[in-house]
């Protein structure tokens, strides 16, 4: 166990509000650390570095079961990656709901708001395999498993809210076009790629997802700082079986922020990591990520009046027309102690509800209800992985489901059959009783079809409604992001098709990606004329809606930013300490970064403990950084290539700065103006042209430093002129 994990079991073996059960289980399957090594049989092995051989020089000898067993069970260490969500991390923690929720739906977790459910919680990138990197452009897997006293509750969501296409029957063939092509395997975790393109260009359904992922919203800051969906629509069902539409949401706390492209594609390479690194260190300084969950319910006769069918997963529900209720809290308090055990073997499965949530008709939530539990078959090698701790109700489980690979429980007696008598001497039987899960009566009469619904067809509307609610910045981000991924598709005639499409939505939009692009004006005509086209249908009552868009989102703090405070000899410290304890009270994560470990000496002969290098903690790695003043310092500095590529870097990607005294010289000899004085710093350029040994006052210092700390939690200042010309 680790340290932090062991502080966090003393806590939670005095909780009464149920959110220790998981742990609990978990921790009778936990093993720890012995003195000494056995066989797996228990024998005590003597020498674990010698096989036994014929002779200190002869062939080893087949007899060596020590040998053998080690080198078996390592032979058989890996198991099938997931088909799809490989790469992903997980926490531990809990939901908490604020009021009972009872006049929707006799969920139990949902009930009391003195009860803890314990939670387990999977983030993932799609297409990349597990050894891919966290921050390429994808989609974000947001898997929920609560562990409740009916049954195990998973949502198994996403961090878009609509899908790429709207019948299960697409997914094998969507999931084809983007993985790496069949003939060479490449790319790896990317969907700039011929087959992808010319899949979803000829699949019109998908271009309203193709907003979202070609929008920041794919390349997100942090798993802690993006929103979750349950992107179908499910129902609540009450102890009276009356039932509501119900779409479900995870609010961050933190606000949603996104990476720029280049830093993301940069900080692949240098640390492929990031987020997995990110969410487990947050936890294991306590700073526990947190989300709300959020409902839009919608009473069944309301359904239709919407504009949009609520079955197709393609369309959301506008916050203005339906507005989220935030029902309660999730908190991830604990990293997993055994990687594979718990965030590899988590098996999840939309079909895994509990009494009081259940399906609507959505082709493509009904196409999951079959798939989930089949891929767990062959990636955990049977039927019996709901056995395996991590996937375990806390609630017992009892049936006549019997053997199969890997069975665990021991089940007694002479009967595994129902309706039995002979089980415990009297008549068991289980027949049309009116507790557990009940489905929800859904009247159903229709002839069996293979077809779309027409209600359906609308495939631009809601994309245009998409653009429309972004901000200047985060369009400018879309835009670059449809150039960037189409010019790696080689055929034109896809990138033409892709442009036509987008001419549906908007009409610019379509104009400008397609500029760079070498190929024709989008011609929307052409895409009107293609199968799989339909017309536009729908009609919204608004035009914009602010909620889809990632400005300005958060609590307004820097709680988990990354701050690089440049260093070298000769820095001024005494004006650099009362900003860096402000920074750090507000929650700032500060790091001293140098050309080499060790320390430096300030001005006044102070010694600086360096934290990182600049090779190993690059700017992409931070939020924010902070040139200290002194004008030896600032010179060494503007001398060192690692240094001035790591503050242009940052400013090219719209990172709040803070210079110092003198620290402002490093930005005026890099070009970068920043007289703030004649008031032109650049949006989310703190200059503290104070002459230095001023800031030695608190009240100077905590001004520049709230200064700071103000830009610092706007995330990044996207509308920075001139980064273009910056050759970071
Ligand atoms: Fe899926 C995994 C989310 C459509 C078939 N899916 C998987 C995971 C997430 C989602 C988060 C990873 C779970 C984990 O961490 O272990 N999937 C979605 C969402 C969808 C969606 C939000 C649409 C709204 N998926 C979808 C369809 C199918 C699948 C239509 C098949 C018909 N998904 C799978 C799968 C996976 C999976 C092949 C791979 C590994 C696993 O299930 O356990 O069965």
């Amino acid at each position: 166990m680790t340290p932090q994990n062991k502080a966090a079991a003393g806590r939670r073996s005095k909780a009464t509000d149920g959110s220790n059960a998981k742990q609990q289980q978990l921790d009778g399957f936990a093993t720890d650390h012995a003195p000494n090594l056995t066989t797996n049989q228990g024998l005590q092995i003597p020498d674990n570095h010698n096989s036994l051989k014929a002779g200190v020089r002869g062939p080893t000898l087949l007899e060596d079961f020590i040998l053998r067993e080690k080198i078996t069970h390592f032979d058989h260490e890996r198991i099938p990656e997931r088909a799809v969500h490989a790469r992903g991390s997980a926490a531990h923690g809990y939901f908490q709901v604020y009021k009972s929720m009872s006049q929707f739906t006799c969920a139990d977790f949902l009930q009391d708001p003195d009860a803890k459910t314990p939670v387990f919680v999977r983030f993932s990138t799609v297409a990349g395999s597990r050894g891919s990197a966290d921050t390429v452009r994808d989609v974000r897997g947001f898997a929920v498993k609560f562990y409740t006293r009916e049954g195990n509750y998973d949502l198994v969501g996403n961090n878009i809210p609509v899908f790429f296409i709207q019948d299960a029957m697409k997914f094998p063939d969507l999931i084809h076009a983007v993985k790496p092509e069949p003939h060479h395997e490449m790319p790896q975790a990317a969907s700039a790629h011929d087959t992808f393109w010319d899949f979803v260009s000829l699949m019109p359904e998908s271009t309203h997802m193709l907003m979202w992922a070609m929008s920041d919203r794919a390349v997100p800051r942090s798993l802690r700082m993006m929103e979750g969906f349950g992107v179908h629509t499910f129902r609540f069902v009450n102890i009276r079986g009356e039932s509501h539409f119900v779409k479900f949401h995870w609010k961050p706390k933190l606000g949603i922020h996104g990476l720029a492209w280049d830093e993301a594609q940069k900080v692949a390479g240098k640390d492929p990591d990031f987020h997995r690194r990110d969410l487990w260190e947050a936890i294991d300084q306590g700073d526990f990520p947190e989300w709300e969950l959020g409902v839009q319910l919608v009473p069944p006769d309301k359904a239709s009046s919407l504009g949009f069918d609520l079955l197709d997963p393609t369309k959301l529900i506008p916050e203005e027309m339906v507005p989220v209720q935030r029902i309660g809290r999730l908190v991830l308090n604990r990293n997993p102690e055994n990687f594979f055990a718990e965030t590899e073997q988590v098996a999840f499965h939309p079909g895994h509800v509990v009494p009081g949530i259940d399906f609507s008709n959505d082709p493509l939530l009904q196409g999951r209800l079959f798939s989930y539990t089949d891929t767990q078959i062959s990636r955990l090698g049977g039927a019996n992985f709901h056995e395996l701790p991590i996937n375990k109700s806390v609630c017992p489980f009892h049936n006549f489901q019997r053997d199969g690979m890997h069975r665990q429980a021991i089940a007694r007696g002479q009967v595994a059959y129902e309706p039995n008598s002979l089980g415990d001497g009297k008549e068991f039987r289980v027949d049309g009783g009116s507790a557990g899960f009940q489905s929800h009566p859904d009247e159903l009469e229709s002839p069996k079809v293979r077809r779309r619904s027409p209600s359906f067809d609308d495939h631009f509307t809601q994309a245009r409604l998409f653009f429309n609610s972004q901000s200047a910045a985060e369009k400018e981000h879309i835009i670059a992001a449809f150039r960037f991924e189409l010019s790696k598709v080689d055929v034109p005639a896809i990138r033409q098709r892709m442009v036509d499409n987008l001419a549906h939505v908007d009409e610019k939009l379509a104009r400008r990606v397609a500029e760079p692009l070498g190929i024709g004006a989008p011609d929307a005509k052409a895409a009107a004329g293609r199968a799989g086209y339909r017309e536009h249908r729908m009609t919204l009552p608004i035009e914009e809606s602010p909620a889809l868009s990632m400005a300005d989102t958060g609590d307004g703090s820097i709680r988990t930013r990354r701050i690089a405070i440049l260093a070298a000899d000769g820095i001024d410290s005494a004006s650099l300490k009362p900003i860096r304890d402000a920074l750090e009270q507000a929650g700032g994560k500060c790091k001293v970064v140098g050309a080499r470990l060790g320390t430096i000496a300030s001005a006044s002969k102070r010694q600086i403990d360096v934290d990182m290098t600049f090779a190993n903690g690059p700017s992409v790695v931070f939020d924010a950084v902070l040139i200290p003043g002194g004008a030896q310092g600032v010179a060494a500095l503007a001398g060192m290539g690692d240094a001035v590529h790591f503050v242009l870097e940052a400013y090219k990607h719209c990172k709040a700065i803070c210079t110092v005294g003198d620290g402002v010289q490093l930005l005026s000899t890099l070009g970068i103006s920043a007289n703030a004085q004649q008031g032109d710093a650049p949006a989310g350029v703190i200059v503290a042209a104070t002459p230095v040994t001023n800031l030695g006052d608190t009240s100077e210092a905590t001004q520049i430093a709230q200064a700071f700390i103000a830009a610092i939690a706007r995330h990044r200042h996207w509308d920075r002129v001139n980064i273009d010309a910056i050759p970071a």
